[in-house]
């Protein structure tokens, strides 16, 4: 039967399960991606799992996210991380090499293989034709001890793309904010969106990068590129042609569901405060008043992006950033800051006012460069929720590199079609990867690795222990939430929080700060408690701190009306109860304060039903909700947790396990008997 590209990759790493869109599915993984701010935990995890080593072809840890150095808990948390990285097998991405996603399309990724990484823009890597998949920091660590990754079956999106785009005005970033404005925020849900057509072949690498990053905002579970003469060609560039596949979708093949973009139609496109999918065209915004423009992040730090902006600087006889501005630029690797440095981009950035800074994530994520008071922030960025730019009322706009660039001239939001003819643009250089390879550190050889120390500074705590379900539970709902909270609201981003991502409670006192400033209070006065959340709760990140933070605090279960994929799932990882709302109507009656039972919880779970009961004590009235667990998912809540499920039921399956003999690490330098205690873990028991 013919099938899509997504299709015919999921097949080939099928583990367990049927191909059919919501069906549980458990994929054998290649490759896995961490960064420092989900690392830490992850790999914390990872040692509970007590292996010695991963078994993954290819495991990375970059840092690139914690790199404010205020005091001693970012360093502290790297030096854990090499240690640790060098210990288990895992290549190590010091700082200031780049940020994850670019060094991964860079040096990484590879057509055809399947991706799983602590972030949610993992996905990035599906611009080379790769399934990549965002996921919480504990999937990651049982994904990288050999362990298949349980998903629910994607549907597959077809995206035909019609015409060209009107460059450089209309960039590849317009598409995507068409297709959040076309679909919204959890229009993405369970999809995978596989792009076709002409208007794709005409896409370069960045550029479809830049797509499929962002397809994270669409919660989608990835985005994919079928490899071509252009993903050759970039491979070619980075010395590693031997990684092309020849692959595609059949002809003939069948999608679920399409969708079809013009682009000859396509203009400017902004998402304005404080969600990526409230997308207008540029007309709608156009003479807002900006304080503030910034360059890169995961998205569009590609040598166009900032070649742009430099070119447009210095044409017509060098013009400056408009004096009511502060710009910043990101380049988003080494080999990128490289090439602008030698092509003379650098000079024009420069020279036109603009900061320049480091290659890592940056103010993306409240890194520095928080906007003013009362101010408009425009940003070539991919999220703007709210707060997660450092200014708690801040109103952030998101655009595309050539409206930044026009933008940064007038000190308004500007429409760059106004500003005429397109300016000469200095080619890039040949790209250097070497200069990336010299600070990607290989693991220890097993010898020596087992005698290697781990540092632990005094801001790493372990992560918190699980318990298992009780029969009945009764706890009082601490907080109501509305629509699209999302995991900033409750790990919120900056350089404050953040350097509390090893240290669980430290990091659950800043949960829902802005949303909700009394939970914590509720929650420490009760013990325990349950969160009510309307659509798309937990929408964003991949950060399971998000999941952590509210088991620290005796969060028991969560009630929305539904979940972004990412959060539920830590959510249950986490052993905290993920439940749906049959009826809008018992959301709308939820009150803080009120006591809730789930009168037969275990029971329910462990007989599988559909239905949960739930009884408001204060009435005695009844109603019941209902999930979507896998029948994994449901022993998993019972055991109280991933970690604990594996414990008990990850018993070894012997032979080739399920990740079978392609499962084994190759190139992680394992000895025979560490090749067969990861590949033996297998299935781990999870389908059973
Ligand atoms: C993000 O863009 O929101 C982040 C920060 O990269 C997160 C990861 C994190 O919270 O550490 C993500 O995308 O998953």
């Amino acid at each position: 039967m013919p099938e899509n590209l997504t299709r015919q990759i999921l097949k080939e790493h099928l583990v367990e399960g049927e191909l059919e869109p919501g069906s549980p599915i458990a994929l054998k993984i290649d490759q896995t991606l961490l960064q420092d701010a989900t690392g830490t935990m992850a790999l914390m995890q990872f040692e509970q799992l007590g292996l010695s080593r991963v078994s993954v072809d290819r495991a990375v840890q970059y840092v690139d996210h914690n790199v404010v150095q205020l005091d001693y808990k970012n360093p502290d948390d790297h030096r854990m991380l090499q240690a640790l990285a060098g210990k288990y097998g895992i290549h190590y991405s010091r700082p200031g090499n780049g940020i994850s996603h670019y060094i991964s399309i860079e040096r990484f990724a590879k057509p055809g293989q399947i991706m799983v990484g602590a972030d949610s823009h993992t996905t990035t890597s599906g611009a080379l034709g790769m399934i990549a998949i965002g996921a919480g920091g504990l999937d990651v660590a049982v994904a990288m001890g050999g362990y298949p990754y349980e998903i629910a079956c994607p549907a597959v999106v077809q995206v035909q793309l019609e015409g060209e785009l009107q460059r450089p005005w209309v960039q590849s970033k317009d598409i995507i904010l068409e297709l959040l404005r076309q679909l919204s925020a959890s229009g993405g849900k369970g999809k995978i969106f596989e792009f076709t057509g002409p208007g794709t072949a005409d896409l370069s690498i960045p550029e479809r990068s830049t797509i499929a990053n962002m397809i994270a905002e669409l919660g989608a579970t990835s985005a994919v590129f079928a490899p071509d003469e252009n993903t050759r060609e970039w491979l070619h560039t980075q010395d590693r042609e031997e990684d092309f596949s020849e692959m595609g979708p059949d002809s003939d093949c069948a999608y679920d569901e399409r969708v079809d973009i013009d682009l000859n139609e396509l203009g400017p496109l902004v998402a304005k405060p404080s969600n990526p999918d409230k997308v207008v065209p540029i007309e709608e915004v156009a003479g807002t008043d900006l304080a503030q423009i910034c360059f890169g992040s995961s998205v569009n730090s590609a040598y166009i992006d900032l070649a742009l902006p430099g070119a447009v600087l210095d044409d017509r006889g060098g013009q400056i950033v408009h004096p009511s501005l502060a710009a910043t630029a990101t380049p988003g690797s080494r080999q990128i800051l490289t090439a602008i440095a030698e092509s003379g981009v650098y000079r024009q950035l420069v020279q036109g006012g603009v900061r320049m800074l480091e290659p890592v994530c940056g103010p993306c994520v409240g890194m520095g460069m928080a906007p003013p008071s009362n101010a408009n922030s425009l940003r070539t960025f991919n999220r703007n929720f709210p707060g997660r730019s450092g200014t708690a009322e801040d109103s952030v706009f998101l655009c595309s590199p050539a409206v930044a660039a026009a933008s940064m001239l007038t000190g308004k939001i500007t429409d760059p079609r106004e500003y005429g003819d397109a300016p000469e643009i200095l080619d890039m250089p040949p790209l250097k990867p070497y200069i990336e390879d010299v600070h990607i550190f290989a693991p220890a050889d097993p010898g020596d690795a087992e005698k290697m120390e781990i540092p632990r500074g005094p801001n790493i705590k372990t992560p918190p222990e699980h318990t298992p379900i009780e029969d009945s539970i009764e706890a009082r709902i601490a907080t109501v939430q509305p629509d699209d909270i999302s995991t900033g609201d409750l790990a919120p981003d900056g350089v404050e929080v953040m350097s509390y991502r090893s240290n669980i409670p430290a990091i659950a006192e800043f949960t829902f700060r802005h949303r909700d400033p009394e939970f914590r209070g509720r929650l420490k006065e009760w013990g325990r408690g349950f969160i009510v959340g309307g659509d798309n709760y937990g929408q964003g990140s991949s950060r399971e701190h998000a999941a952590l933070a509210p088991l620290q605090l005796g969060v028991k279960a969560v009630f929305a009306k539904s979940f972004a994929r990412i959060h539920r799932r830590n959510l249950v990882a986490q052993g905290i109860l993920a439940l749906l709302f049959k009826d809008d109507a018992d959301y709308d009656r939820a009150e803080v304060g009120e006591t809730w039972t789930l009168p037969n919880i275990k029971q329910e779970l462990e007989q599988g039903s559909e239905d949960i009961t739930v009884r408001i004590e204060e009435s005695g009235d009844e109603f019941s909700v209902t999930h979507d667990l896998a029948p994994t998912e449901r022993d998993m809540l019972v055991l109280g947790g991933l970690l604990n499920f594996l414990k008990e039921k990850g018993e070894r399956v012997g032979g080739d396990g399920a990740n079978g003999s392609n499962g084994k690490a190759a190139g992680t330098g394992q000895s025979k008997e560490q090749e067969g205690e990861a590949v033996d873990q297998g299935v781990g028991g999870q389908f059973e």
